[in-house]
């Protein structure tokens, strides 16, 4: 059993890895152990671009290296152990900014159909987002009408992906000496696809091989994703689906029901999604379930689809990543629907050893053995509805051996930026003013988005829990997205009553005044953008520096696996904010490299990376940092006296 809960730190994880054990069916946690990380290309010293290679750059280890050695130690074409990591973090970089940046310019078509009519089932649903962009782009509103509008901007979107001169529109958002030093290092990116093919070919064999200089590019690549893809996606995802506002739902696999057709959406793009939604609660698809033998449809979300489902429609979460294929050792999903991303191939093999259909909805992510029914938009409601008739026709096949754990937790997600503006300062003056003076007051000492993945290499949800507690213990506001939301939802932090029992004296008076948990859902990862916008809001109201790097906060993944989050890390810092993630850090294997992010581009941009796996040791490098930088804006005293009449009080009691 303790070799199981190293494994993780949920109990309905740790009650089905032991039921597939039972069962005979090896998952992610069993193939990390057999399939080991190779520990050259963990540490990035490992070159495989070119066919002269794979070359391998290790430094010794446990010895001084001679001058002999250090001379050898380059690949075929010469290419130094610093160009190696640096140019494979920054193809990694490129990849992630790839994979925002693609489906959000598949956003922006989505929103011209919608526009032009072309999508029926869909609608224009956050008007007053619409019209703002419209305002900030210089687009003429005049009596036209919101479709009509909708049309230049779902243009003028588009066209930031392919435009090969002139800056990314959304740049403007950030505060103006931000702007200015973007300029001023040629960090600011231009197109967002003509950024990533820049990297793609600035890291080809014999291109560029200055580590800095490829480093200073992967800046630019991810900026094109923060500022850029992610930004485009998030903004088009409110105005047609709607801006998130607090909703009360469930999480973990106990969401899923034992006399329901339960059906899992899994993936990243909310366009199906959302018409599942819809299609579920249809009296007619009902019905037909109720001919199959079950009492109704059970829809449930994983990974950040299942964000994007619970913000907008309160939706359930069955878990993150690591429990995907672990919901299917429940024996009770009848069809688990998947489009893009963090989707493991796994899932077909676990899923032939039950009842359960994987089905691809999308043209660019198929998986040999899982059944692929292409998810038309333009025919949605029709579309969506042939998915689900398959998953009910399959509840009959549903076996004996079902075992749904227990476990599910209420949480509150849904705290887009607009609403924390809202909650903090009313319907009529929404403004960040509250925040600002709590954080000037001391009340509350900084704010920390912690986001990012799940990864077997860590135990499951244990670095979120312990990081994320640490913070708020130390009256540190934590801002949520991706699988690392859904960690402290299941862990009981995503209520208000969490900010009592957890948080912080200072804190928790904040939250309670307000009536909000000490740690905010903000939504999938590609609204990591969210966090963005609420930085800038606070260096706009004021009172904390004119730029994001003065402000007291700092990022964390700890425990990240993807691309995607080295791509928003890299953007983090860019933007000015310190990041730390845990696990590993792909550039370990080169000190120059890994001085030069951890130290050298404070100096540049006023963010710099850190790695820690621990996530207590990482949590206090956050909190120095906060505190580094509450000094530096004279606020160091005033948290002093917050302490001083918290003493008083407690000497009254
Ligand atoms: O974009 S947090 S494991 S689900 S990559 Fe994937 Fe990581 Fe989860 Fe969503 Ni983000």
């Amino acid at each position: 059993m303790a070799e199981k809960e190293a494994k993780s730190i949920d109990k309905a994880t740790l009650e089905m890895i032991e039921k597939a054990a039972q069962d005979g069916v090896r998952v992610v946690f069993d193939r990390a152990e057999t399939t080991r990380a190779c520990p050259i290309g963990a540490e990035g010293s490992c070159c495989s671009i070119c066919a002269m290679g794979p070359c391998r750059v290790m430094a010794p280890k446990g010895k001084e290296e001679t001058a002999e050695e250090r001379r050898k130690r380059v690949g075929a074409c010469r290419a130094s152990p610093e160009t190696i990591p640096s140019r494979n973090c920054v193809r990694q970089i490129a990849t992630g900014t790839a994979s925002h940046g693609h489906p959000a310019s598949v956003m922006a078509k989505f929103l011209l159909a919608v526009a032009k009519g072309e999508a029926p089932g869909y609608e224009i649903k956050d008007e007053q987002k619409l019209l703002q962009l419209a305002l900030d782009f210089g687009i003429k509103i005049g009596d036209r009408s919101n479709e009509e509008i909708a049309v230049d901007v779902g243009k003028l979107l588009l066209n930031e992906f392919g435009k090969q001169d002139g800056e990314l529109l959304f740049l403007k958002r950030a505060p103006l000496k931000r702007q200015e030093l973007w300029r001023k290092l040629g960090v600011a990116p231009e197109g967002i696809d003509k950024e990533v093919s820049e990297a793609m070919h600035r890291t080809h064999m014999g291109t560029d091989q200055d580590y800095q200089d490829l480093l200073h590019n992967g800046t630019k690549v991810a900026l094109a994703d923060g500022w850029g893809g992610s930004m485009i996606a998030t903004e088009i995802q409110d105005i047609v689906f709607g801006t998130p506002a607090p909703v009360l739902s469930q999480i973990n696999l106990g969401v899923l029901k034992e006399d329901e057709v339960n059906v899992i959406i899994h993936g990243h793009e909310p366009q199906l999604a959302e018409m599942m939604a819809v299609v579920a609660q249809d009296p007619e698809m009902i019905k037909y379930a109720k001919t199959k033998g079950a009492k109704g449809i059970n829809l449930a979300g994983m990974c950040c689809t299942a964000n994007e489902m619970l913000m907008r429609h309160g939706v359930p979460i069955a878990g993150n990543f690591l429990q995907q294929e672990l919901a299917i050792v429940t024996g009770a999903v009848e069809a688990m629907i998947v489009d893009v991303q963090c989707i493991m191939q796994g899932l077909v093999d676990t899923a032939n050893c039950y009842h359960t259909k994987i089905i691809t909805t999308d043209s660019r992510a198929k998986i040999q053995g899982a059944t692929h029914m292409e998810f038309d938009e333009h025919n949605a409601f029709e579309s969506a509805k042939t998915v689900l008739k398959v998953a009910i026709d399959n509840f009959i096949n549903r076996g004996k051996n079902v075992r749904i754990p227990k476990h599910k937790t209420d949480m509150i997600a849904g705290f887009s930026h607009e609403t924390i503006n809202y909650l903090l300062g009313g319907m009529f003056r929404a403004s960040y003013r509250p925040l600002n003076d709590n954080i000037i007051n001391g009340r509350i000492r900084g704010v920390a988005g912690v986001v990012g993945c799940n990864n077997p290499r860590t135990p499951h949800d244990a670095g979120n829990l312990a990081m994320t507690m640490e913070l708020i213990k130390n009256d540190v506001l934590v801002l949520q997205t991706g699988c690392m939301a859904m960690a402290s939802g299941k862990a009981g932090l995503m209520v208000p009553e969490a900010a009592a029992k957890y948080a912080g004296a200072g804190l928790a008076s904040v939250c309670e005044a307000v009536g909000i948990p000490p740690v905010l859902h903000m939504g999938a990862c590609i609204d990591n953008t969210r966090i963005l916008m609420a930085a800038t809001a606070m260096v706009k109201d004021g009172g904390l520096g004119d730029d994001l790097s003065d402000l007291p906060v700092a990022g964390a993944a700890p425990e990240w696996m993807s691309e995607k989050a080295l791509a928003i890390g890299q953007y983090f810092v860019g933007s000015g904010v310190f990041t730390v993630f845990g696990v590993n850090w792909p550039t370990i294997g080169s000190k120059e490299v890994s001085d030069y992010l951890f130290k050298d581009m404070e100096k540049m941009y006023g963010g710099m990376w850190a790695f820690e796996p621990d996530p207590l040791k990482a949590a206090h490098l956050m909190i120095e940092h906060i505190d580094k930088k509450r000094k530096a804006l004279g606020l160091d005293k005033a948290r002093e006296r917050v302490l001083y009449d918290m003493a008083m009080r407690r000497e009254l009691e």
